[in-house]
């Protein structure tokens, strides 16, 4: 396949004040456009280029294709971000959800508290995510750079940009801010809650 970059499905200023046109438009249109500009181009020297994105992610991480990993990774990260906010994110979560979650987590705000303390300590960049075990148990965990859990194991239901780009302009250095307004504000719950049923 070729890498392509998704539109936005929402309005660049739709997702304020919690992040901003600008950072959208630094973020999708420079950042998640230059993975799939460099993805393909890395695609192009390798005997991934029929395969899914899925497959060419775990495909590079087993060849230790490195900079092809890295690329298809992120792009893999950003197309599901992207669909994980919501201009009316935050909210309640729906019911079968939240009540998976009450019973891993004890309550939707240990959930939340341990997901920003994950995306917090998350040393230089990477990702804090939701994931769904395949022993039923739901979990947070952190990645770095462009990993994800495709090749760590469980299904990823949420995931939290914490690279810079993604809240340098609208919150500076106050990372656990910014992780709070995603956990808050910007969660597309019906989004993840879909996510959960289908990788149940
Ligand atoms: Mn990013």
């Amino acid at each position: 396949m070729t890498l392509t970059l998704p539109e936005l499905p929402y309005a660049y200023d739709s997702l304020g004040p919690y992040m901003s046109a600008e950072t959208l438009e630094f973020h999708h249109d420079k950042h998640h456009n230059a993975y799939v500009v460099n993805g393909n181009k890395l695609l192009e020297e390798t005997n991934l280029k029929e395969k899914t994105l899925e497959e060419i992610v775990e495909g590079s991480w087993e060849q230790e294709l490195t900079g092809l990993f890295n690329n298809s990774a992120q792009h893999w990260n950003h197309i599901e971000f992207w669909k994980m906010m919501s201009p009316k994110g935050g909210g309640k979560i729906p019911s079968e959800l939240e009540k998976k979650i009450i019973e891993d987590f004890e309550s939707a705000d240990k959930f939340k508290a341990t997901f920003c303390e994950a995306g917090a300590t998350q040393f230089g960049s990477g990702w804090a995510w939701l994931v769904l075990n395949d022993n039923g148990k739901l979990e947070v965990t952190k990645t770095a750079n462009g990993e994800n859990p495709l090749i760590h194991g469980g299904h990823a239901l949420l995931g939290c940009d914490v690279w810079e780009h993604s809240y340098y302009i609208d919150y500076r250095n106050a990372r656990p801010d910014y992780l709070k307004a995603f956990v808050d504000n910007l969660i597309n719950w019906e989004y993840v809650a879909e996510r959960f049923n289908n990788a149940k």
